[in-house]
């Protein structure tokens, strides 16, 4: 083949997780992600709560996005910060997450009711299959950040997970340790 595309690249600090030059800079904050939380009503709207850099790349399904997120510490009402967790539009492709910065947790789900909760943490890599939606949580007191790489096409079903949630939750217990709880609201 002839290929259509120059290699590149990109610097990525391995301590923050920001990807310097022409990287896209999305940020989500609290008012972006009401209704995926139990009780936003204290948070304020504007407090971010991650920001994401993705190096822009063609969505085909012969190309590779390179991304990185970065969870800010905090929590909302007990629920520790969180990614919004998406299934891929495209089921089947896959994803892989390379933990670079602080403590965290990777929740799983199928669309058949089943769930996993991996540690993402400095040097853990997370494969994540198709059919698989993701999420992850900071429940450390540091930024959380993570390098992901994933199929060009695979796209972002918010829409499933809006709906359904997630099977559990990451709260705050008593004692100040994270507990992972199964989501009463949560539906097959
Ligand atoms: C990772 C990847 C991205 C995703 C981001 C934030 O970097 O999985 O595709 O956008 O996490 O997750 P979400 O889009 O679910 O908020
Ligand atoms: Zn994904």
């Amino acid at each position: 083949m002839i290929p259509n595309m120059e290699p590149f690249t990109r610097s990525v600090d391995l301590l923050s997780g920001a990807i310097a030059a022409d990287a896209v800079v999305e940020d989500r904050r609290v008012a972006d992600l009401h209704g995926y939380y139990l009780d936003d009503s204290g948070a304020e709207p504007d407090r971010i709560i991650y920001r994401l850099y993705a190096v822009p790349v063609p969505e085909a399904n012969s190309e590779l996005q390179c991304s990185t997120t970065v969870i800010e510490p905090g929590r909302i009402g007990r629920e520790y910060h969180m990614t919004k967790g998406h299934f891929h539009a495209h089921r089947d492709r896959s994803e892989v997450y390379l933990g670079l910065a602080g403590d965290g947790l990777l929740i799983l789900a199928t669309e058949d009711g089943r769930h996993r909760v991996e540690p993402i943490r400095k040097g853990s890599l997370s494969y994540v299959p198709g059919g698989w939606a993701h999420r992850s949580v900071n429940i450390g007191d540091e930024p959380l950040a993570f390098f992901a790489v994933y199929v060009g096409d695979a796209g972002h079903d918010y829409a499933t997970v809006a709906e359904h949630g997630f099977p559990v939750r990451v709260i705050q217990g008593d004692d100040g340790v994270p507990l992972v709880m199964e989501h009463p609201g949560h539906r097959r």
